[in-house]
């Protein structure tokens, strides 16, 4: 697991200075380059392969379209960090991109990383039909804009020091976070043409492995340290934020991640054998022995 993981990491920084080196160079391009490069585990992608698994998408193919989501996922880290929002100056392991560069070339550079997401799925390399990737690219600013990442974060900002209950957290994570993996979930089923209805029940599968992602990166912030997190940590409760481990408590936060991944695997069970990848990330996410090391219990 950790070695496919390192090399879908490997792969996918391949191709994304490939395409970034492909392009004029600009003032920008060091910038993006720092908030994309090193480190970031690359789980996204890593859903989007163990999808594309079941699907038999072909594995080039999938590392570009995960290429394109880093891109999204680094623009909201760098947006994320800036004073305006939730004010961190480490990240990854090093000063955040602001820190490095300056709150306005970091906005700039974040909105460059968000629209070059766009320009690798429109990109004649990406080889898919026409109808496919306009497909992937509603898909991908749908939950990109107001009604899934930025309005997942209004909330999380909005919910600061507020008692919120268990369902708009919920709401808000799903939005936030899982929105994201939700498009990683169903771009397989969208290059496969595959039904309306089948593409939500894994735009749905998504949002909760999304849900069980960030309750995973909320454990750490409750229990973590700094060092190993490569960010700071004990943050959401010094910030008031609300979280679902705020409101539940460690033990009952593992228990929810149990009951989620036990929903997933349920719903999967009908695609048999090629659900096993998935099944492993899935408990990688939740796995005590990792999460034992990194919370230092
Ligand atoms: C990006 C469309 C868009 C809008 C910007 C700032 C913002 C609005 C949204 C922030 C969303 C956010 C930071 C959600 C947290 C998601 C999360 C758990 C991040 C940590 O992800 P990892 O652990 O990070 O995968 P690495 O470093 O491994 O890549």
């Amino acid at each position: 697991m950790k070695n496919e993981l390192q090399n879908i990491a490997k792969d996918t920084n391949i191709y994304l200075k490939k395409f970034i080196n492909s392009q004029s160079n600009s003032k920008l391009v060091s910038p993006m380059k720092y908030g994309l490069f090193p480190g970031g585990k690359k789980i996204r992608s890593k859903i989007l392969i163990d999808i594309g698994y079941i699907f038999s998408i072909d594995y080039k193919t999938l590392i570009k379209i995960g290429a394109a989501v880093e891109c999204i996922h680094a623009y909201s880290l760098i947006h994320d960090d800036l004073p305006c929002m939730d004010n961190d100056y480490l990240r990854r392991g090093k000063p955040s991109t602001h820190i490095r560069y300056g709150e306005s070339t970091a906005v700039l550079a974040g909105n460059s990383l968000l629209t070059m997401a766009f320009e690798i799925l429109s990109n004649p390399y990406l080889d898919l039909n026409e109808k496919i990737k306009i497909s992937l690219i509603k898909k991908l600013s749908e939950c990109s804009g107001h009604l899934g990442i930025a309005g997942g974060q209004y909330l999380d900002l909005n919910y600061e020091k507020k008692k919120i209950s268990k369902n708009k957290i919920v709401d808000m994570e799903i939005k936030k976070t899982g929105k994201l993996f939700s498009f990683c979930c169903a771009a397989p089923a969208i290059i496969k043409r595959r039904d309306k209805k089948e593409i939500m029940f894994f735009e749905n599968i998504g949002s909760k492995i999304g849900l069980l992602f960030q309750i995973a990166d909320d454990l750490i912030d409750f229990r973590g340290n700094s060092k190993t997190a490569g960010k700071k940590t004990g943050k959401d409760h010094k910030k008031g934020k609300a979280t679902l481990v705020s409101l539940l408590g460690y033990g009952d936060s593992i228990k929810f991640c149990d009951r989620i991944i036990l929903d997933v695997n349920k719903n999967l069970k009908k695609y048999g054998f090629a659900s096993m990848k998935i099944k492993e990330t899935l408990n990688y996410i939740l796995n005590r022995n990792k999460w034992k090391k990194i919370i230092n219990i």
